[in-house]
């Protein structure tokens, strides 16, 4: 629903892989099916005749109609090695295979950099279910390993077909970028912690600012889960940038914390071209944090809102409402969301496989519908009833809309708005007529009445240790974020990698993918 209506970015993570398949020599395409529909992956299928096809599955919501390609990729072309990978995929890999039913030839769980060449190599070799992080319906290999330098591969941004569709709000057209990769924190909630190990991991700055400065678009959102943890880095890519006179618009994502820390390198940053952030905040009061274990207090989250006030930068955040909410709960919200200049966003409780609230939630799931679970809708049981909720629920996301996106608003925006037109960018301008289709009572309502095809497993009855999430394992003990002075953890060392995929084109072995 996100990306319907604010923003489509592109599969840097697919980008990145895609690189790394390349490096080896492969013939590589990519689809990103943001934009593209199943009959142009068809169309593709039968003319590109890929030896190898591989979803990249970030989002639980995607997994039915990946599931379904895969079975129609498998049905079109018998002899097409099928393989899925990806955030979301990682961490449900069993099950993945099962509702395929043979139509996927294996998972990758973890980064895809390293092992995805290894992957191709191993095609039809026994010896594909001994590889690190590879998962197939008869068995899995070992741990996966971590990416050790995240300058080797670049995304391969030319490959990305159509790329105006891409933008964040008024930033449009809009490239993605990274900057570092994992977060050292461990928010009940999220699944980055539990994927990457808890590691941490920077790109040199000459890298960072040689992959923005090969960027065409005027914007740049940075993926990073918080940005400029260590402000030395964010001053130092900064530099980089500078040196070679990129000016750019930038939207990046932080924590409070962090920006109350480190306030010079966003004050630097602005002057390059930083005017959005998102800040993740979630909740209002300190209960509500620490059932998060945002190891954050309301006092630090509103002085956060200050700096960035006073650094000239419009910041968006996110407040999670859980299905328990009552009427009285959305008033509040709806009250303070209006009574604060930045830009608010609300979005729905959900436990997700990989995270540790998907081991401890006690409410039971109301559905094991993979298609609910895009905390746009209730997967918890609603304490109101269920359309009573989403009256609320679109109800005060009609009005956070309007605040930043009615008519006083774009009147203030007007000139940014004619030069987006004028370019022929309007993925900004179609939003701005799409909230009540996106965001409709009858429409989530409907939702839960779909026939779930493809079922999640439920979380396991008896819990099994937090620690047993890892996708990545955590290479050392890191200091909690809280042992750590001012709470911000100090990076871990990468793990590094055993063996290196090759990186030099070869030409035997090569393959369509
Ligand atoms: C940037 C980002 C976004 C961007 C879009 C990114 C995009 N187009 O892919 C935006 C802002 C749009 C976004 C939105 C949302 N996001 Co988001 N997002 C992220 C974030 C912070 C980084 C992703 C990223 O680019 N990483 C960098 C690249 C290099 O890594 P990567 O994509 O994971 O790829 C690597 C591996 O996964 C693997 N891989 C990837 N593809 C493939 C394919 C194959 C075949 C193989 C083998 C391997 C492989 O190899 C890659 C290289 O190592 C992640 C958190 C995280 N740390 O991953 C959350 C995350 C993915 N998002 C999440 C969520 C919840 C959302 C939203 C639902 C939230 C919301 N409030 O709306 C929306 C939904 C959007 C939608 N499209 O449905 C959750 C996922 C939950 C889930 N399990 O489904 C995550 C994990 C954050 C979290 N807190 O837990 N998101
Ligand atoms: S700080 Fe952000 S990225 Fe890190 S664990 Fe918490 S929610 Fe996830």
């Amino acid at each position: 629903m996100h990306s319907e209506l604010y923003l489509r970015l592109e599969p840097l993570g697919l980008e990145r892989v895609a690189a790394a398949v390349r490096a080896a020599g492969h013939d590589v395409r990519m689809l990103d099916l943001q934009i593209f529909r199943s009959d142009d992956y068809h169309r593709e299928l039968a003319t590109f005749r890929p030896q190898a096809v591989g979803f990249s599955v970030n989002y639980l919501a995607n997994v039915p109609e990946v599931v379904d390609l895969a079975k129609e990729t498998k049905a079109a072309r018998p002899d097409t090695f099928v393989f899925v990978g990806g955030h979301s995929a990682s961490f449900i890999a069993p099950e993945f295979l099962e509702h395929a039913a043979g139509a996927l030839d294996c998972v990758v769980r973890g980064e895809g950099e390293e092992i995805v060449p290894r992957v191709l190599e191993a095609v039809g070799d026994p010896k594909l279910e001994t590889l690190p992080g590879v998962v197939t319906r008869h068995g899995s290999g070992t741990q996966p390993t971590l990416l050790d330098d995240l300058d080797r591969f670049m995304p391969a941004r030319d490959l990305a077909r159509n790329r105006r569709k891409y933008f964040i709000g008024v930033l449009d057209p809009c490239a993605s970028a990274e900057f570092t990769r994992g977060c050292p924190w461990d928010c009940s909630v999220c699944s980055a912690w539990t994927f990457y190990g808890r590691s941490y991991r920077k790109s040199s700055a000459e890298a960072a600012a040689e992959d923005i400065a090969r960027i065409r678009e005027p914007n740049v959102f940075l993926v990073d889960d918080v940005a400029f943890i260590q402000a030395e880095h964010g001053m130092a890519i900064g530099r980089e940038l500078e040196k070679r006179r990129i000016k750019k618009q930038y939207y990046l994502e932080t924590r409070c914390d962090v920006l109350i820390k480190n306030q010079e390198v966003f004050q630097y940053w602005r002057r390059l071209g930083l005017y959005y952030m998102f800040l993740g905040i979630e909740a209002l009061d300190a209960e509500g944090l620490r059932q998060l274990r945002k190891r954050s207090t309301p006092n630090t989250n509103f002085e956060a809102l200050e700096v960035a006030r006073k650094l000239g930068l419009t910041a968006a955040i996110n407040i999670i409402a859980d299905p328990d909410w009552d009427e009285e709960r959305f008033r509040v919200i709806r009250e303070w969301a209006m009574a604060v200049p930045e830009i608010v966003h609300l979005t729905v409780s959900t436990p997700y496989p990989g995270t540790e609230t998907w081991l401890t939630e006690s409410r039971k799931l109301a559905t094991h519908d993979y298609r609910l679970f895009d905390v746009q809708h209730a997967v918890l049981p609603t304490r109101l009833p269920l359309r009573r909720f989403y009256e609320e629920l679109v109800q005060t996301q009609a009005v956070l809309n309007r605040k930043h996106l009615g008519a006083a608003a774009l009147w203030g925006a007007l000139k940014e708005v004619s030069g987006l037109v004028l370019r022929g960018q309007t993925n900004f301008l179609r939003m701005l007529w799409k909230f009540s289709s996106v965001y409709n009572v009858d429409r989530q309502c409907a939702d839960h009445a779909r026939e779930a095809r493809y079922r999640m497993r439920p979380p396991p009855p008896a819990s099994p240790r937090p620690q047993q999430l890892y996708v990545h394992a955590p290479a050392r003990r890191l200091a909690t974020a809280s042992e750590s002075p001012g709470a911000i953890a100090r990076p871990e060392a990468s793990a590094g990698a055993a063996e290196r995929p090759p990186t030099s084109p070869r030409t035997a072995g090569a393959r369509r993918v």
